[in-house]
Parts: structure tokens; sequence; C-alpha cells
């Protein structure tokens, strides 16, 4: 069986938990794209149960030796050419700061939709430098002093979405405090964004990293996401029983091509109309997810 044919069946069976199609049409061609990259690559599942039907994505890690993954789907035509900044932003990036590692992302039924460009570990960046490079969203410099004060400042990764031309910063190595609920209420309110629920707050205490996500086309912030790394398939944090009913039958399910326990990430994302729970299961995983995982687990039976 090739690489692409062996993550495919993994992802169809992961869409089947959900009652979701996948579409080999879209997504054959995203996979084959990178074909050398599949078998050592960390691989993630990810539904979401937003008020639209449920969504399965695929995330799956490319070394920063194969380079930027964008230029690829350009030339294979898994994504229009634009004119639009979002087009040239990685390409911004890369020319300033060190990159250890990308990703690309697709939606089962549409194929290729987003890029990840992570920092390496030891030299993540700051918001004012990336608030500096001139195709980024001028959200992120009119939000750089909020973000500061409420301790988002060590940025991860960035992910840049071609399909709704939005960027995430994802930040991590939050100080104490950073997610405790008061501190996410207020965060919260400063965004314009609803306040979570309490359990809501509660969920967001054990946070490893909070992404806000910006557009070119307003200083607003579209949407908030808080993101708990666990092996516990039980923290299913949704808001009716049919949701946890889905949300636990993909924790407990989920393909995951590794031994041990499934690591799992957990998201709540607030919007200016809705909050809203995401889960994604790891396939494929990195020495960096078990590290993180462990010290998150570790956190957690001290709460
Ligand atoms: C989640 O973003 C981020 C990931 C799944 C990246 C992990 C990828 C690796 C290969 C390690 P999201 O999907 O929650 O953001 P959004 O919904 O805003 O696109
Ligand atoms: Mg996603």
């Amino acid at each position: 069986m090739s690489e692409v044919d062996r993550v495919y069946s993994a992802m169809e069976e992961a869409a089947g938990l959900l009652g979701v199609a996948c579409s080999a049409e879209k997504v054959r061609p995203v996979l084959s794209a990178y074909r050398e990259v599949l078998a050592d690559a960390v691989i993630v599942f990810s539904m979401a149960a937003g008020r639209r039907a449920v969504e399965l994505d695929f995330s799956v890690s490319v070394p920063a030796g194969f380079g930027d993954p964008y230029p690829v789907a350009l030339s294979r035509g898994l994504t229009p050419r634009t004119d639009h900044p979002c087009g040239v932003l990685v390409s911004d990036v890369r020319k300033r700061c060190p990159v250890g590692m990308y990703a690309f992302d697709g939606e089962v039924g549409e194929g290729f939709k987003k890029t990840y460009t992570f920092f390496p570990v030891n030299a993540l960046r700051e918001v004012p430098e990336l608030a500096r490079i001139p195709s980024m969203p001028r959200a992120v410099a009119e939000n750089a002093n909020l973000f500061t004060r409420y301790g988002l400042r060590e940025v991860q990764m960035l992910s840049v979405d071609y399909v709704r031309r939005t960027v995430n910063l994802y930040f991590g190595n939050l100080p104490d405090g950073c997610v405790e609920p008061e501190a996410v209420r207020s965060m919260a309110r400063d965004m314009r964004l609803p306040e979570p629920s309490e359990r809501g707050a509660e969920f967001a205490r054990r946070s490893f990293a909070v992404y806000p996500t910006l557009s070119w086309d307003s200083g607003e912030i579209e949407r908030l996401c808080f993101a708990v790394i666990t092996t516990d398939p039980g923290i299913v944090p949704a808001r009716d029983e049919a949701e946890a009913a889905q949300f636990a039958r993909f924790a407990e399910n989920a393909p995951f091509a590794y031994d041990g326990e499934r690591t799992l990430v957990y998201g709540l994302t607030l919007t200016p109309g809705e909050e809203y729970y995401k889960l994604g299961s790891y396939y494929q995983i990195s020495d960096y997810q078990r590290k993180l995982v462990k010290a998150f687990d570790a956190l957690e039976d001290r709460v």
C-alpha cells in the first residue's frame, strides 16, 4: 500500500466516525503532492462541531528542508493563484524569521486550505516583529498591545487559511495566570468577543496554547481558541448530549499509528455568534507532542 493510500484510508475511517464523506478527488491530489513526507509526518485529524455541519480537517507536518508547502499547492493547482496578501505572507515571514517546520491542512470534502509555519522552539517570535512584516494583516499591529497585556507574547507558529483569508497566531509558553477564568473573561471582553460560559472558562484553564484568528478586512478578532492537549478521552466539553456522544466516539475510536494512548487536542472557540468545541486526534505523532502531553497531563493531576 502506498503512503497516500495508507493515510487516505485512515482519513476515511476517521470521517466514517462522524458520518462525513471524504472526497478522493479533492484529497488524494493533496496527499500526493506531499507524499514523500507522509511516512514521518505528524498527522492530526480534527473535527469541529460549530453551528454549521460537522467537519473533518487533516493537518500534516512538513520538514523545513522540504520547504514552504504553499508554492507546491499552487504549482499543483490545489489552490488558485491570488493577488491577495495571503499569497505572499509566508514568503515574507520566511525572509525575516527562521522556520523550524511547516504543515499543510485540508478539509476532507474540499481539499487544501491552510498552511502552518512553525518557528524553531528556541527562536519563537514576538508580535511586534511579526506586525512589521509588510503582508501581515494590520489587525496584528492593531491588537499587539492587547495580546501583550494578556500574556500572549510568544508566537510558536502562524497559519494562513487561503480559503477564508485569515491568519492565526498560535501563542504558547503562557505565563502563570494567563488562562485563569477571570483573565480569560477579561481577554474576551477586550477582544469584543462574548465571555466564555462557566464550563468554557473552566476548560480554558488547562490550555497550553491560545490562538486568535485575524483577517485583512478589519482590526477585529474573528475568533479566539483555547487548546488543551491530553490523552484523556473523557474531557468531552460538548454543549449537549448528542454532541458529547459524537466527541466521545471520535476521541475513543479515531485511528492512530503509534504505541501507547491516543494524543488528543481539544479546543474551545469563542466567536461573536457562538462558543463551540473542536477535537483533534493525532494519527501520527512526534517526541515533541509526547513531551507536551506528559507535561500537561501531569499539571492537570495537580489542579
Ligand atoms: C489547529 O488549528 C492547529 C493544528 C491542527 C496544527 C497542528 C498541526 C500539526 C501538523 C502539528 P485550528 O484548525 O483549530 O484552527 P482554525 O480552525 O482556525 O483553522
Ligand atoms: Mg482545523
